[in-house]
């Protein structure tokens, strides 16, 4: 039986890799900031039905000596480095912060693993905030990268130690450059989740706006559960490399908007206001994904429509609150 580390198995991604391995009949250990704490402590993979089924081990990614200590009792076959502080948006208040998690605590994770466990195959969430001020229409794994936000900067590091073990210590690290994804997990920090939670309150009747930023920012949004099977095959290749994850469409914040409200036959124009407070200081151009490398090599494409994952997540958040009335 293969044996997996998740580092950031209570978020969104770490949640619907840990089903997926669990499927695959992997032993998932799941590092977690608090020990002893109670499976309701990870609500997202209790929404996935899964808390049980994954071991907990204490650690955190800025200390060292507890990633050395997981890595000697566990000896996993697979690491997934899921974890960082993952809000652009905070990591203008928080630069350093993000800066010794996302940056310095990829390097822990690989100083860790070339010094305990250097047979280990590893993955890196890498980001495609990292392309960020590009001229380039579509971004591939050749496109030269220019980030605009402390996060950003912080992925670009990590990403390139993980290149730099690779080359250098022989470490079998992979870095998926992943383009934005989603889910009914999704944090509510996070544009398409506010929105569709918005949405669920507003046809609910507790609230009756949505407040948002900059309604023309473009992405490529794809599905949380398709993602982390591209991250799973990364490692079962024979050599370690970077792909892009991505959808290849690009559709704008007050599209997905239209597609929320539609679905529970609102006009978002009644409903959405643009608040100053979320209009961010520097903003990455559109950004489009190609994904032909991970198609090609990996056999990988992403299995869910836009529409539908909007639905879905729209679906949920009705759910959740006919759960909790206000
Ligand atoms: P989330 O924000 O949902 O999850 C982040 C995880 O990191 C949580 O489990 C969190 O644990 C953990 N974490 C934060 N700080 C530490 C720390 N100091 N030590 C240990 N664990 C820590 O992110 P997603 O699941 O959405 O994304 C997964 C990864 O992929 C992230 O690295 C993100 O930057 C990257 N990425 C995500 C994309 C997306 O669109 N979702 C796109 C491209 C890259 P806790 O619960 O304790 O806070
Ligand atoms: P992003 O995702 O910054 O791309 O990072 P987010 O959903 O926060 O923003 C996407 C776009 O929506 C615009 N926007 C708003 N965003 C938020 N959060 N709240 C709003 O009210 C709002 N209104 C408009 C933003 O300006 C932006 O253009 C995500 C994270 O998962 C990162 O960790 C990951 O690396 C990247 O995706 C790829």
């Amino acid at each position: 039986m293969k044996k997996a580390l998740i580092i950031g198995v209570s978020g969104q991604d770490g949640a619907y890799l840990a089903r997926l391995l669990l499927e695959k009949e992997y032993s998932v250990i799941g590092l977690v900031r608090r020990g002893g704490a109670s499976q309701a402590a990870f609500p997202k993979l209790e929404w996935l039905g899964i808390a049980d089924d994954v071991r907990f081990a204490e650690g955190d990614l800025t200390d060292l000596s507890s990633l050395l200590r997981v890595l000697t009792d566990h000896k996993p076959d697979e690491v997934y480095n899921l974890a960082a502080q993952s809000v652009v948006q905070s990591s203008w208040r928080q630069p350093i912060q993000t800066t010794a998690v996302t940056a310095a605590g990829a390097l822990n994770v690989l100083e860790a693993l070339r010094l305990a466990l250097p047979s280990a195959r590893f993955f890196q969430a890498s980001s495609s905030e990292m392309f960020g001020h590009t001229e380039r229409p579509s971004q591939d794994e050749t496109t030269p990268f220019h980030p605009r936000s402390p996060y950003a900067v912080a992925k670009l590091f990590a990403h390139w130690s993980t290149v730099n073990y690779r080359d250098s210590a022989g470490l079998h690290a992979s870095s998926g450059i992943m383009f934005n994804h989603e889910s009914p997990l999704r944090d509510i920090a996070f544009v398409t989740r506010k929105i569709t939670d918005g949405v669920a309150r507003i046809k609910a009747g507790q609230v009756r706006e949505l407040r948002l930023g900059n309604l023309d920012s473009r992405r490529d949004w794809g599905h949380a559960r398709d993602y982390v099977a591209a991250m799973h095959l990364m490692l079962q290749q024979e050599k370690p490399d970077d792909y892009v994850v991505a959808t290849g469409r690009t559709v704008a914040v007050r599209d997905i908007c239209r597609i929320a409200f539609d679905h529970v036959g609102l006009v978002a124009e009644d409903h959405v206001v643009v608040d100053p407070d979320f209009v961010r200081p520097t903003e990455v151009r559109c950004v489009r994904g190609d994904w032909s490398k991970a198609k090609a090599r990996l056999g990988w494409s992403p299995a869910t429509s836009l529409e539908d994952m909007i639905v879905e997540m729209v679906e949920a958040d009705l759910r959740r609150v006919a759960r909790h009335p206000a």
